[in-house]
């Protein structure tokens, strides 16, 4: 069904991309000076993506759905919504729970890769390992073996995509319990949705849990095109590496403490501060510690963004779900003394121009009440959600048959010469 209604939409949407090119092909939309060379391409605008946008001053917009209005809805429904560009109605959204449901199981050869690792790897290390290993039942690789036309691409991409992400809870819930001694993988609960499913194989059983998690994986879905995560993925997949390895690619960049790992960075940072104050501290006290972590040179987690100049939505979500379920916790509580000391704080130091919280300044608290304390898994969290939106823009840009990625570096002779 889903496959339907792609199939109706792409075509139109091939034919609008094709007048928008004919009619403004030599239309600028960007000038790049120097700094912006040097400086990670920032503001350029570049490349296309259709899921959705980040505007700097009201954050992530969802296929035109401003993200506080759409919060409510369900991880897979915003898989669908990132897909199309309309939310499904209830046939088509048991239709997509159906096929993630059939192609959940994780093949015995993933689980016996993860064994074989080093027992303190890095959980994000573990996910994009069990995640290329898939490769081997590729269907795009087949079917491009086989000469499919182009046209075809996004089909088999979108088929691969919705077996890898129908995957992902069952394979992060065993790497949760295989790397932190929780003992045996917990068998998926068919009655659950997938997020509620994927609480039941983590093996918390609060209820509030299953719905955090329908939030977070919700949250986490999509961020536009140019960021670390999706602007990799995509460039591997322009290359039409398959899916598996596309998504891998782009988690692996996720990993890093500028992007995704900031989540397990800010709750360790939380729990330093409750560690050093033996509580929650006064103001004056966590304003001066904010100071120390500065001038030793180290970022503040969770605050800061390259493209934001607002408190993240995202963020004001988590605190939301926080303020109904756990107002009194301690840790949740330093979380909201941090939103009132570190932006007049990072405005002082005047280097980072967006002095608000991120997505990732809130996120860690509300998992550690419940149970999850492990943070360096939580990017693996933040990686099944994302994965969503990076196979929603490959399947897009290969149905538009957006070409290989390939923009010009220049030499600093060049410049000195040019410019
Ligand atoms: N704490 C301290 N300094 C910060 C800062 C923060 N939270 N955010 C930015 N700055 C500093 C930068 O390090 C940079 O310093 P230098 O000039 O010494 O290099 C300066 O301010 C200017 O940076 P910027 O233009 O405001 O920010 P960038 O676009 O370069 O980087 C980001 C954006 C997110 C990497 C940065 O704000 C940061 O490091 N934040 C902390 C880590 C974090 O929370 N990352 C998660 C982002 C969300 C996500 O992708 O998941």
């Amino acid at each position: 069904m889903l496959q339907k209604v792609l199939t109706e939409k792409i075509s139109r949407w091939q034919d609008e991309v094709r007048s928008i090119v004919k009619e403004k092909g030599d239309v600028k939309i960007s000038d790049v000076t120097v700094s912006q060379a040097y400086g990670g391409m920032r503001g350029i605008k570049g490349l296309t993506c259709e899921t959705s946008a980040v505007s700097a001053d009201k954050g992530l917009i969802i296929r035109g759905y401003p993200l506080l209005d759409i919060t409510h809805i369900s991880p897979e429904e915003v898989f669908y919504l990132l897909l199309t560009g309309n939310l499904p109605d209830a046939e088509a959204l048991a239709d997509i729970r159906n096929q993630l449901r059939e192609n959940q199981d994780v093949p015995s050869y993933v689980w016996r890769i993860l064994e074989a690792m080093p027992e303190n790897s890095h959980p994000m290390t573990m996910l994009t390992t069990a995640i290329q290993s898939m490769q081997v039942d590729s269907l795009f690789v087949s079917k491009y073996d086989e000469g499919i036309p182009k046209t075809d691409y996004w089909k088999w991409t979108l088929e691969d995509g919705i077996r890898l992400v129908a995957k992902l809870t069952g394979i992060a819930a065993g790497i949760y319990r295989m790397r932190f001694n929780k003992g045996d993988r917990i068998a998926h609960d068919d009655s659950l949705d997938w997020a509620g499913n994927f609480a039941h194989m983590l093996g918390i059983k609060d209820d509030d849990f299953k719905k955090l998690m329908r939030l977070y994986l919700m949250l986490h879905c999509d961020h536009e095109g140019g960021n670390v995560s999706a602007f990799s993925a995509l460039t591997v997949a322009s290359a039409l590496s398959s899916p598996y390895l596309s998504v891998a690619a782009g988690l692996n960049g996720l990993a890093g403490p500028l992007h995704g790992l900031a989540n397990q960075e800010c709750l360790k940072f939380v729990l330093e501060v409750r560690d050093h104050f033996n509580g929650a501290p006064s103001t004056g006290e966590l304003k001066q510690f904010c100071w120390d972590r500065l001038n030793d040179g180290r970022v503040i987690p969770g605050y800061g963004h390259a493209v934001l100049r607002c408190p993240d939505p995202r963020f004001t979500a988590f605190v939301e779900f926080g303020k109904d379920h756990i107002k009194d916790d301690d840790i949740f509580s330093i979380v909201g003394s941090l939103f009132d000391v570190v932006p007049p704080v990072l405005q002082e130091q005047g280097k980072a121009k967006n002095p608000w919280p991120n997505v990732d300044a809130a996120s860690g608290s509300l998992l550690y009440y419940y149970g999850l304390t492990e943070f360096n898994y939580y990017t693996v969290l933040f990686s099944i959600s994302r994965a969503m939106g990076m196979i929603s823009q490959m399947v897009i840009n290969r149905a538009l048959g957006i070409p290989i990625t390939r923009p010009k570096s220049v030499t600093s002779e060049w410049i000195k010469q040019n410019a």
